[in-house]
């Protein structure tokens, strides 16, 4: 196994606009407030550069609400990126503003021209293969396409379903490091994970199952301590970061950015 699933020498970001109070959400809980968020965003931003990776922060785009939440609008791998097709409407436009920025940092930028449509939150790359969730934004045709232009670069793509009423596949999930999960129970229990070393959310903490393994990191959303001991108990490093106000907008620690090792 490599460690090229959690090594990152980049990331990207993009600093929420005041916009944001538009964002989208599944159940209102409330008005996201945009001072805490750029609080929470700028201690984001710092554990991410704290492991030593190069973060681009790029500006605020008023005219999208949900443009903060990056990791949408593309997939990078190491070998290329490929652009994104937001199944949201409002968000349809976000992958063109990335696609200038991922074509100055790889020689490879390929799209999804659509009929379907696909969102970077359905999508996570383990060390062997990338799974992609079917949820309401990610359609069959999406995921076809997405196939499709990846296996240039020899990889194996898997459809899993997304339980009803999650946003996302990582909503419920993310990868802790090569070869180990952590997630919500309602979602490994579908068995998309058998093969990896699974770790559980605890009960009632679901919400902490969309983390970001970053270099030596785990980020997670503060205010689930069971489940961060859990995580402490099993050797990882784990830095809470606040989350109040993406979760509002159903956001968490993977949206916020994009990850990758562009190749040469
Ligand atoms: C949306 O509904 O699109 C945003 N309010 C939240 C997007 C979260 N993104 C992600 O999980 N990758």
């Amino acid at each position: 196994m490599t460690d090229r699933s959690y090594r990152f020498t980049h990331a990207v970001t993009r600093a929420p606009a005041p916009s944001i109070v538009r964002g989208l959400r599944a159940v209102d809980t409330g008005t996201p407030d945009l001072g805490r968020m750029q609080q929470d965003h700028a201690d984001y931003i710092a554990a991410l550069r704290a492991t030593g990776a190069e973060v681009i922060e790029l500006a605020p785009l008023a005219d999208y609400p949900d443009s903060v939440f990056v990791e949408d609008t593309a997939l990078c791998l190491p070998e290329g990126a490929v652009i994104m097709r937001p199944g949201a409407p409002s968000r349809a436009g976000e992958p063109a503003k990335m696609a200038p920025v991922l074509r100055t940092l790889y020689g490879e930028v390929l799209e999804i021209a659509g009929p379907g449509t696909i969102e970077g939150g359905d999508i996570l790359v383990t060390e062997r293969e990338i799974l992609v969730g079917r949820s309401a934004r990610t359609d069959a045709a999406g995921i076809a396409e997405l196939a499709g232009l990846v296996a240039r670069w020899g990889y194996r793509l898997r459809e899993v379903a997304v339980p009803a009423g999650v946003l996302h596949f990582k909503t419920d999930c993310s990868l802790l490091d090569a070869g180990t999960i952590l997630a919500t129970p309602r979602l490994a229990a579908s068995g998309c994970f058998d093969g990896y070393r699974v770790i559980h959310t605890a009960e009632g903490e679901e919400a902490a199952a969309n983390t970001i393994r970053f270099n030596d990191l785990v980020l997670m959303p503060a205010g689930f301590p069971k489940t961060a001991a859990r995580l402490a108990e099993a050797g990882y490093a784990v830095r809470e970061i606040g989350n109040s106000e993406c979760a509002k907008l159903d956001g968490g620690m993977s949206c916020l950015s994009l990850r990758f090792t562009p190749k040469g």
